[in-house]
């Protein structure tokens, strides 16, 4: 089992053991489990099978940790899991994940209502038998009934993140054949969409039947659900299906652009190739019977006089308008990034130093960061008060008079827009940082007028760069708070001030329609990682994803530019 894999039965065992109003010790040590394990950078295989080592030796990992983790690796069933499983049942849990619920809602529904599965807990909320709990008001309900839905899609479509080490795994395994001579991921996939529904991957093989047979030996399979001539689909432990399609070598290109979609993109492409006298379908491009291209995609696009689209930007929004007025956009990439401005420290609930971030950082070919720890509001993650991001700053300050490589580490806080409006911390302490992120963390259940106002008075705070994650949304999991985002843009235009897409997986907040509309009124993004280890760098290529299904190019993005340009865009 892999570490990813791991740290998911970590926070389940957390999750039922919050459920079964466990000690709360308990419950934090799997929590912090799971982050370990998943933040480890190697695979806790490798620690297990090399004798040098211990996997203790660990911060985090204590005895009883190491011994699950071993078991796992080994595929050995974990007893604590298993008596845990059988007094919870997996639709209660379900609920838990529902914003408002929580795991002690979650366990009172199922214990005095009887309520088991979300279609009996949205029956509930509508008869309004949910409110007469304790604890639970008719507001409840209705807080309730808005999360079911994301609740239930969250059971079907994956993170792309997550599906990503899935198909990074089925495209290792299939190359392993030597009889393929094309391979390529299809579908949402392809397009980088923020939710993966399932996994299409093409290729071409000089044995069909070889090659069906050889996917059937993907570690981890649990069931094949099909198998034709062309095309075979299989389910695997995670519960990701892939269907694999092999096709001949002239239609390679005509299935990878029929099957990487979307569907309203293909919908557009057959009409404009209808007026062109062609048809086009996932074989080829044919005039009357007569096959006219079809090996490779550019081949395809350019029989109807399109461009070959990015596959990030096949939503049929913009881009046929754009490839019509020649006008197709250089999207931004991953290396025009040159500065990385929201990461966290071991002083709140980071879990590296700043040197060994800024370390990680110029690995990564980064020129600056801003470290911008917590402020104090927020309490659990022991959030920085006056003096103490001050102090944080002095050393950064040393940090940098030190180095001698031209690598600059900003001063700069995510400080907390309070719910009753106002900054965390005083504009004399705000003044003498850098870069300021103000968040929105509490209050988000807040009426929009009022969540609204507090984000225009932080916009128009003059020590203040950017909102981090502008609307709160945790994909899957939690709907955007309530937020005139017009007029959000509206305050950054004319304060000069940037809005964040938050890279990790989980928010891609702005999300690309935001970001889109961001863009049209002339407000810079900054793509920030929100890292809180030195791994958390990473997951910038998801940010990129995201801004690039956007349309942004390297002009949109703030944060392609270096620090001093940076600057004169908010006016300092
Ligand atoms: P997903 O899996 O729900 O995240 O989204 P997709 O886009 O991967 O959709 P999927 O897996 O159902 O099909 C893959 C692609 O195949 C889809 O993006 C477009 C193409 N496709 C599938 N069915 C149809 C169809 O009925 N008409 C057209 N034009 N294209 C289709
Ligand atoms: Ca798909
Ligand atoms: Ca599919
Ligand atoms: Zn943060």
């Amino acid at each position: 089992m892999d570490n990813a894999r791991i740290a998911d039965t970590f926070d389940h065992i957390a999750d039922l053991l919050e459920f079964t109003a466990a000690n709360p010790f308990r419950v934090r040590a799997y929590r912090n489990g799971a982050r370990t394990v998943r933040d480890l950078g190697e695979p806790a295989a490798d620690i297990l099978a090399d004798e040098n080592r211990k996997l203790t030796d660990i911060d985090g990992i204590g005895k009883d940790l190491a011994g699950k983790i071993a078991a796992l690796v080994a595929g050995d069933r974990v007893p604590l899991l298993d008596e845990l499983t059988a007094k919870v049942p997996e639709s209660a849990l379900a609920m838990m994940r529902i914003p408002g619920v929580g795991p002690k809602k979650a366990a009172a529904l199922f214990k005095e209502l009887g309520i088991a599965t979300l279609d009996e807990l949205r029956a509930a909320c509508e008869a309004g038998r949910v409110r007469g709990l304790k604890g639970f008001g008719a507001k409840t309900e209705q807080t309730i009934l808005a999360g079911l839905s994301l609740a239930e899609q969250a059971d079907v479509r994956m993170l792309w993140a997550e599906a990503d080490v899935e198909a990074q795994r089925v495209l290792a395994h299939l190359r392993g054949y030597p009889g393929v001579r094309e391979l390529e991921m299809a579908g949402s996939y392809r397009r980088g969409r923020e939710t993966v529904g399932d996994l299409d991957v093409l290729a071409v093989a000089d044995d069909v039947d070889a090659l069906m047979d050889h996917f059937g030996k993907l570690d981890d399979l649990d069931t094949v659900i099909g198998r034709g001539d062309t095309k075979m689909s299989v389910r695997l432990g995670s519960g990701v299906q892939i269907d694999l399609r092999v096709v001949p070598e002239e239609s390679f290109g005509a299935a990878l652009q029929y099957f990487t979609g979307s569907k309203d993109h293909n919908v557009a492409v057959r009409s404009l190739a209808k007026k062109e006298g062609l048809k086009i379908n996932e074989y080829g491009v044919y005039r009357g019977d007569e096959y006219v291209a079809g090996r490779t995609e550019k081949d395809v696009y350019a029989t109807l006089g399109l461009p070959l689209f990015p596959p990030e930007i096949r939503e049929a929004r913009r881009e046929f308008d754009w490839a019509a007025a020649g006008e197709l956009p250089k999207l931004i990439e991953a290396d025009d990034i040159v500065g990385d401005l929201h990461m966290h420290t071991h002083a709140t609930d980071g879990r590296a130093s700043i040197e060994e971030m800024a370390a990680a950082a110029k690995k990564r070919g980064l020129r600056f960061i801003a470290i911008t720890d917590h402020s104090k509001r927020v309490s659990m993650a022991n959030g920085l008060d006056a003096a103490r991001a001050l102090a944080q700053w002095k050393e950064i300050d040393e940090i940098n008079a030190r180095a001698d490589d031209g690598f600059l580490i900003l001063k700069g806080i995510e400080c907390d827009i309070l719910e009753k409006g106002g900054m965390d911390l005083p504009d004399d302490v705000l003044a003498e940082a850098d870069w300021v992120v103000a968040s929105v963390h509490y209050g988000q259940n807040q009426p929009r007028e009022q969540i609204t106002e507090r984000i225009l008075g932080a916009l128009e705070n003059p020590h203040v760069s950017a909102i981090a994650h502008p609307t709160g949304r945790i994909v899957n999991r939690r709907k955007p708070y309530e937020v005139d985002l017009e007029a959000v843009f509206a305050a950054a235009k004319k304060h000069h001030k940037f809005l964040e897409l938050n890279a990790n997986p989980h928010r891609l907040d702005l999300d690309d329609v935001a970001c889109a509309a961001a863009k049209d009124r002339g407000i810079p993004i900054v793509i920030n990682t929100d890292a809180h280890s030195t791994e958390g760098l990473g997951v910038l290529r998801n940010g990129i994803l995201q801004a690039r299904r956007a349309g942004l190019t390297k002009q949109d993005v703030a944060n392609a530019r270096g620090w001093t340009q940076m600057k004169k865009l908010l006016g300092k």
